[in-house]
């Protein structure tokens, strides 16, 4: 009888350790496989990096021909290491509506996004990409400051204080 037991549990623990070593082989496979997956990601360049977004001299310019038209432009810096792109903006000022604006062949198209890679400063300027706000109350104007959130596809929304200013002396043709 006590034989017996012992050589039970002899049994039992010879194989605990064969099932331990085996789930062992399994995971080290298994590590092995999401390596390599991994670095296939990697090297197609999809790889989910994060991407890190910081929004600098940000301007709100009246239009010279539209009364409570504004154009936004900013810098968008991405010092992260995964690509972001601006798919829209939202103000607290009522009655307005808000574009992205692009180029294209020299003309002003509305955008449904604007790039913003991985390690790379975007511009919105005149002559490129920019936002756009229209049916601006009358009593905001030059001088104004209102918050303006912009909206990323992958950072979320980031708000940024915008200042209204007089039409630039660089004619950036907006309207042709
Ligand atoms: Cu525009």
């Amino acid at each position: 009888m006590f034989y017996d037991r012992d050589h039970r549990s002899k049994h039992r623990k010879i194989g605990s350790i064969h099932d331990q070593e085996g789930q062992g082989i399994v995971k080290k496979q298994r590590y092995g496989v999401l390596l390599f997956l991994l670095s296939v990601l990697w090297a197609t360049g999809c790889v989910p990096g994060k991407p890190q977004i910081r929004i600098t001299s940000q301007e709100a310019v009246l239009s010279p021909a539209m009364r409570g038209v504004v154009s936004v432009f900013m810098k968008i810096e991405n010092a992260g290491n995964g690509s972001d792109s601006l798919i829209g903006a939202k103000t607290a000022l009522p009655g307005t509506l808000i574009e992205l604006h692009d180029m294209k062949n020299g003309k002003m198209t509305r955008t449904e996004s604007i790039p913003v890679p991985a390690g790379s400063t975007v511009s919105l300027q005149p002559r490129g990409a920019h936002i756009m706000i229209f049916k601006i109350p009358r009593d905001i104007g030059e001088g104004s400051i209102f918050p303006l959130r912009l909206v990323f596809g992958k950072s979320g929304e980031k708000e940024v204080p915008v200042k209204i200013i007089r039409p630039s002396a660089i004619p950036y043709d907006h309207e042709s």
